[in-house]
């Protein structure tokens, strides 16, 4: 079965077969993408586990007298024996019960977010899917025009040029080593070599580095207008309802309204902010910014910053002074810099990460308004002209729009009519 198949199966249906699948094959992602609360989950369990056999001891010794006093009336040995086995099946069954309802809560969960990634890709799907499978009618049988006209289509997706220049090398290789020669029988094998693409025999790294020895400093970056301010807004938010203080620091103070509506958000969603004046020096700020993090104890700042200042040198020398205030303030920080990245502006965003690359080292990718684009390719794009993962991405306005990148999930999202 190849792999779209198997993925397709995972997230269409909801019958147990498919849970099982899902289970074993997924590697379980965060919601926020934060190592350490994978951890916490374990540690969870095994607390709820522990929990669990505490009762039962305790039970198991209530009940144990209870038997005892009974024995004293002269019940029957063999009628003991039955009650202690049928106590502990009982424990069991409900220890099994609690597993298979977290598994199922976890499982649900996991399908509301495929159903994000479904409604956000709604406008590249239609858009490509529909392309695919004209062109599959059009031509039936494999032939060159087919090849040209599907070279196109991937290019029109915003796959970019280098990326499908290599993924048509490989598609020609495998029509013609496995003989195939219907067209039909080659939309399943695009999407996988797309998938290929993307994964290219490495480790897929979309968590977020999370700092053990004080707060941890995530340091947004990206060009005007292209959504860091409500990234940052959503992450914080997501992040406190986990449980984690979280502080906002206002890094742009160079556009002018900038520094007030992120405070403004942070009062919307009830996270603590840091700023000053428009105009400030935004590394002095984030000097301050730390000490007031490092003193109450955050878990995770937040720093804005501003995308555009005088020109390309400028944007540098600020953020390289912005970074050397967080390592000096907080050991091995930034322990993020994420690039803000329009999906709607297409190879202009692919541009600006090769920019960004050049000036100051960047930890990963969040796209934002793929909702609003046809061209939801651009992912695959990044990746294999930049090599930068995509570590989260924004399928819409709502909070919970904002995703930690899977890219079985998005591929899921991009073809599942096909
Ligand atoms: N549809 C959609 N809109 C988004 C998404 N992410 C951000 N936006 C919108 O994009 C607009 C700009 O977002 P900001 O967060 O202000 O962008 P910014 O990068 O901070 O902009 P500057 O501070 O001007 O540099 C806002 O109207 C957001 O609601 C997304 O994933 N989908
Ligand atoms: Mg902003």
């Amino acid at each position: 079965m190849g792999l779209f198949s198997k993925i397709k199966k995972m997230f269409s249906s909801k019958d147990e077969e498919t849970l099982e699948i899902d289970e074993e094959e997924i590697e379980q992602t965060d919601e926020d993408g934060f190592e350490v609360d994978e951890d916490n989950e374990s540690i969870e369990e095994s607390e709820d586990e522990e929990e669990l056999e505490e009762i039962e001891e305790s039970e198991d010794e209530e009940e144990l007298e209870k038997v005892e006093e009974t024995e004293d009336e002269e019940k029957p040995e063999e009628e003991e024996k039955l009650t202690k086995k049928e106590l502990k099946q009982k424990k069991k069954e409900e220890k099994l019960l609690l597993k298979q309802k977290k598994k199922e809560e976890k499982r649900q969960k996991q399908l509301e977010e495929v159903r994000i990634y479904e409604k956000g890709l709604t406008k590249s799907r239609e858009g490509f899917v529909s392309k695919l499978a004209f062109l599959t009618n059009k031509y039936k049988k494999i032939t060159d025009d087919y090849f040209d006209e599907l070279e196109e289509t991937l290019i029109m997706a915003d796959i970019g040029v280098n990326t499908v220049m290599n993924f048509m090398d490989r598609l020609r290789d495998r029509v013609k080593h496995e003989k195939i020669e219907n067209t039909e029988d080659l939309k399943e094998i695009i999407i996988d070599e797309l998938f290929i693409i993307y994964v290219n025999d490495e480790v897929l790294v979309n968590k977020i580095n999370f700092n053990d020895n004080g707060p941890t400093v995530v340091l947004f970056v990206g060009v005007n207008g292209v959504g860091k301010t409500t990234t940052i807004a959503k992450i914080a938010s997501k992040m406190k309802k986990e449980g984690k203080k979280v502080l906002l620091v206002g890094g742009d103070t160079f556009r002018a309204g900038a520094v007030l509506q992120l405070e403004d958000w942070g009062k919307k969603i009830g996270v603590d902010f840091f700023g000053k004046e428009q105009g400030a020096d935004p590394a002095s700020v984030v000097f301050d910014g730390l000490v007031k993090a490092k003193e109450e104890n955050y878990d995770l700042v937040l720093v804005d910053t501003a995308g555009r200042l005088q020109n390309k040198v400028n944007l540098m020398k600020e953020l390289e002074k912005i970074n050397r205030v967080i390592g000096q303030q907080v050991e091995g920080g930034p322990h993020e810099t994420l690039l803000v990245i329009d999906a709607t502006t297409g190879q202009n965003g692919i541009s600006q990460a090769k920019s960004f690359k050049e000036i100051t080292s960047i930890t990963g990718i969040v796209l934002t308004k793929l909702d609003g684009t046809a061209k939801g390719g651009i992912v695959l794009a990044i990746k294999d002209e930049v090599s930068i993962p995509v570590k989260y991405i924004g399928l819409g306005e709502r909070e919970e729009d904002l995703q930690v990148f899977d890219i079985e999930k998005y591929i899921y999202g991009l073809f599942k009519d096909l």
